[in-house]
């Protein structure tokens, strides 16, 4: 069987700082305002916390592009904050992850401001530096210069900046202001760790690892096949050091705390997974695979969701990751849109049933569920109407490439992005009904609550014992009161039902069965012989009766039954 460990235990609920709670007035999220809603965390149940960028940061990319990985993001407030913060997530017997963003920093990182500054700086190589190609002849018969190869940055252009202080190219995969580090160099190695050691001695569990599979490169930086710049986050994956790199991490730190480690698994296929997680591989505890999450996604378009494509993923995570490996369960995160509005139906009708049968099956499948802030409430997408009403490097960059070129239509990038920015889940918490949602008493936040505040907020719903948050609580503390929820075996009664989603979890005697209609229809779903029901554990409909062999499941209903 499974090692039984706290971190396959955990449920972890996400903080986006920024856009949590702001105590001081200034339109911003901090840290003091998420110590005012441990308690509101604590009755929900959570047990560890994901706090994502804290670190002091220019905010080109919202803190993950770190300036200064010792100090908290003035913003967020001081290190005194940080640390009344800490003692009470653990005085209420919680436990904090805070995410390490180490495959890059801000230009702005005194190691990159050094490194700049001449070819000879001790800092040169801790960066990517190289000269450029000689391009074709200008109209002035000049001889021009394009960057070392072809690789695009995942917001938007080459992935090459040309620095005109040395006239070579540094790599940034990410923004011109998120310069990729050398992990090649030792010292830059060393660093990373020191860091790392430097929280955990301060009593953090773990860390949630921005995009980890990119810190190894191949130098030669060779151009990208055409097949590969299609996918060229996997292209960018699984370099010809990350495991040794990740190996060396977890000697020179992990092995020597209690800590809970979960990698952003960027460009990691399934089948590589228990190459990081496999409990004999001494890298990482769990790892972030995203096919499930964007399953329903072409590029910034939102395709028509299939439930038996996400079954089937379903199904093959519990295949190849075993009893040695661990897995993750999400379907949200600051990157993707709200939970609801893309896997739900955010409709009047539909939202709060949808929300809570979405909530059933995060809660009760393999794997340790990350659930994100505000999905608890059911906070929906936003009504974005222009390029105005956005923050997001990733879409202001795109904008300009694919609408001020004239590639996409204005109206079609927006309406695409209304369903897919990441701006969507970034709308400041929905606390009450106050102004901005009680989110802050500035007269405007960083970036605009969603209007519907005054339905969908935090107050009502600790009230209404049958708000999605009550539900939520409740099944949070069912999964932590019956282990098979963690470690029982996973079984899809009905693969191929494009509507009706029914499977088990075993341990033993203890045996559940989980039945969910992902339709606004009613369906009369018939039991397979074998499956005999003892006993309704939840439903998040008035759902009373007992069944004899047919379950009649209301439109967006969710069941779990004891099985005898
Ligand atoms: O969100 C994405 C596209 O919409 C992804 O490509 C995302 O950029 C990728 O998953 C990496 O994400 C992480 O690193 C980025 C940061 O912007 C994201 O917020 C973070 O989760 C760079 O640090």
């Amino acid at each position: 069987g499974y090692q039984p460990t706290w971190w396959k235990e955990a449920v972890v609920y996400q903080v986006y700082p920024r856009s949590f709670k702001d105590s001081n007035g200034d339109g911003i999220g901090d840290i003091p305002g998420i110590t005012s809603k441990l308690d509101y965390l604590q009755k929900l149940g959570v047990n560890v916390i994901w706090l994502s960028p804290h670190y002091d940061s220019p905010n080109a990319d919202n803190g993950y592009d770190i300036r200064d990985y010792r100090k908290v993001m003035a913003e967020f407030g001081t290190m005194a904050d940080f640390d009344v913060m800490l003692a009470g997530i653990k005085q209420r017997h919680m436990r904090l992850i805070i995410d390490l963003v180490v495959n890059h920093t801000s230009d702005e990182h005194h190691w990159f401001v050094e490194s700049r500054k001449s070819k000879d700086n001790p800092y040169r190589d801790f960066y990517f530096w190289r000269d450029g190609k000689p391009g074709p002849a200008g109209p002035d018969g000049k001889s021009t210069m394009l960057p070392p190869n072809n690789d695009p940055s995942f917001f938007s252009g080459s992935a090459w900046q040309l620095d005109p202080i040395t006239s070579q190219y540094y790599l940034h995969y990410f923004a011109v202001k998120q310069p990729d580090l050398n992990w090649d160099n030792p010292k830059v190695r060393e660093e990373v760790y020191s860091l790392m050691r430097f929280w955990l001695d301060k009593g953090v569990d773990g860390f949630r690892m921005d995009v980890i599979p990119l810190i190894s490169k191949n130098p030669a930086f060779p151009d990208l096949t055409p097949d590969q710049l299609h996918s060229y986050g996997n292209a960018y994956a699984n370099g010809p050091h990350m495991h040794d790199y990740l190996q060396e991490m977890n000697r020179n730190v992990m092995a020597k705390y209690d800590v809970m480690t979960v990698g952003e698994a960027l460009g990691i296929s399934l089948e590589q997974t228990p190459l990081i997680v496999g409990d004999n591989r001494r890298e990482l505890n769990m790892i972030f695979n995203f096919d499930a999450i964007r399953s329903n996604r072409d590029g910034i378009k939102l395709k028509p969701f299939d439930l038996a494509t996400i079954k089937s993923i379903y199904t093959r995570h519990s295949e190849v990751l075993g009893k040695h490996d661990w897995d993750t369960v999400f379907l949200s995160n600051h990157d993707n849109p709200r939970l609801v509005s893309t896997f739900g139906d955010d409709s009047p009708e539909f939202r709060i049933p949808s929300a809570k049968l979405l909530a059933t099956m995060l809660l009760t499948l393999r794997g340790t569920p990350f659930l994100y802030q505000g999905d608890e409430l059911g906070m929906t997408n936003y009504p974005f109407k222009s390029i105005a009403d956005f923050d997001d490097i990733e879409v202001k960059n795109a904008y300009k490439t694919q609408v001020l070129t004239g590639k996409i239509p204005e109206e079609t990038f927006i309406a695409n992005l209304r369903h897919t920015s990441r701006d969507n889940s970034r709308t400041p918490m929905q606390w009450d009904t106050s102004a901005n949602g009680g989110f802050t008493t500035a007269p405007k936040p960083w970036l605009a609550e969603n209007p519907n505040y005054t339905e969908i907020n935090a107050a009502s719903e600790v009230a209404d014992p049958n708000s999605i948050y009550n539900y939520t609580s409740k099944l949070i503390a069912l999964r932590r009161a019956h282990q098979v929820f963690v470690y029982g075996d996973y079984k899809d009664l009905d693969p191929e039902n494009k509507s009706i989603f029914i499977y088990t979890r075993a341990l033993g005697a203890e045996r559940y069965l989980v039945a969910l209609n992902f339709s606004s229809g009613p369906v009369a779903y018939t039991l397979p012989a074998s499956v005999k029901v003892d006993s309704l554990i939840i439903s998040n409909l008035d759902t009373t009766g007992l069944v004899t062999g047919t379950l009649n499941l209301a439109g967006w209903e969710a069941r779990i039954y004891k099985l005898r």
